[in-house]
């Protein structure tokens, strides 16, 4: 099944990002440590084209550090695009990511003459905001007075050779693989009414008895954890005591129970993606 969430909004900000990029030197593409696969949108290479761009791994401080590497490692080198990863919460340095977009321009003819650009784009809640303030610290927007520019172009001065687009690049998710709406549903990057609860419930099951199982066992005081996903879940309920009138266990509240601890963090830091095998 294909899920089409594409919603009109969507197509405005593609034409948006498109404009801003006229004026952009660097493409800041900002993904989530957890999924960084599930939060690209393959339409990013079509908006960067001959810009500059790097990649940002945010929200390492809830990913798996071990994965998170192997992503950075596997951007670099495979894929030739700068990558680091930073927790824009967290962070202590962001002028380490100015000094990137600006190293990256050092041999174009107007480096000398005029601030580097760049724009931060990315998934909604995949951090963007919090990067965006970070970076900017105390700085205001700068209003220019020229009429055609309208807010969303507003860049704020950074230092004296950068420039940061005010406004976030929202991408939208892009999923022709219902892993990847799972993957997105469980972390909260898309609405959770778009796939049901108690299927990401089970796939986000399935997944971390695969990757995580003990991370299961620990949390709920589970000593035999079941392969299957259904079952697990209902002892997760049962262990938590989520009876109905009657007796049984509430299903469908251990499917919500178990997302949420993952969103919280309750079981430790995760990653849902594998970096692709070389060759
Ligand atoms: N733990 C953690 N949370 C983060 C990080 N970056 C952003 N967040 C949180 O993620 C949520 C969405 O962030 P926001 O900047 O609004 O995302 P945006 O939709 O891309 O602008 C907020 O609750 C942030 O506090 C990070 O590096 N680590
Ligand atoms: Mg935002």
């Amino acid at each position: 099944m294909i899920i089409n969430w594409y919603p009109g909004h969507m197509y405005k900000t593609r034409k948006e990002i498109t404009e801003s990029l006229s004026q952009t030197d660097v493409i800041i593409e900002l993904l989530d440590a957890r999924i960084p696969s599930s939060s690209r949108n393959p339409l990013i290479d079509e908006l960067v084209k001959d810009k500059k761009r790097i990649i940002i791994i945010n929200k390492s401080d809830l990913a798996d550090p071990a994965v998170t590497n192997k992503w950075t490692k596997f951007f670099n080198d495979q894929e030739g695009i700068t990558a680091i990863s930073i927790s824009s919460t967290e962070d202590k340095n962001p002028g380490r990511i100015v000094k990137m977009c600006r190293d990256m321009c050092k041999d174009e003819v107007w480096f000398e003459r005029r601030p580097v650009r760049a724009m931060i784009a990315g998934i909604p809640n995949v951090g963007k905001s919090t990067l965006i303030n970070k970076i900017r610290g105390k700085k205001k927007a700068e209003v220019s007075n020229k009429p055609a520019v309208t807010k969303r172009f507003q860049r704020v001065s950074i230092s004296k050779g950068f420039e940061l687009i005010d406004t976030p690049g929202v991408l939208w998710p892009k999923f022709e693989d219902q892993t990847v709406g799972y993957k997105l549903a469980i972390l909260g990057s898309i609405k959770d009414s778009i796939l049901d609860i108690q299927d990401i419930a089970r796939f986000a099951y399935n997944y971390m008895y695969e990757h995580y199982g003990d991370r299961i066992k620990t949390r709920f005081k589970i000593d035999n954890l079941p392969e299957e996903s259904q079952e697990g879940i209902t002892l997760i309920g049962k262990k938590r005591g989520f009876l109905l009138k009657g007796g049984s266990i509430d299903y469908d509240r251990a499917c919500r129970l178990l997302i949420q601890e993952i969103r919280d963090g309750k079981l430790g830091k995760l990653s849902f993606d594998e970096v692709p095998n070389e060759d």
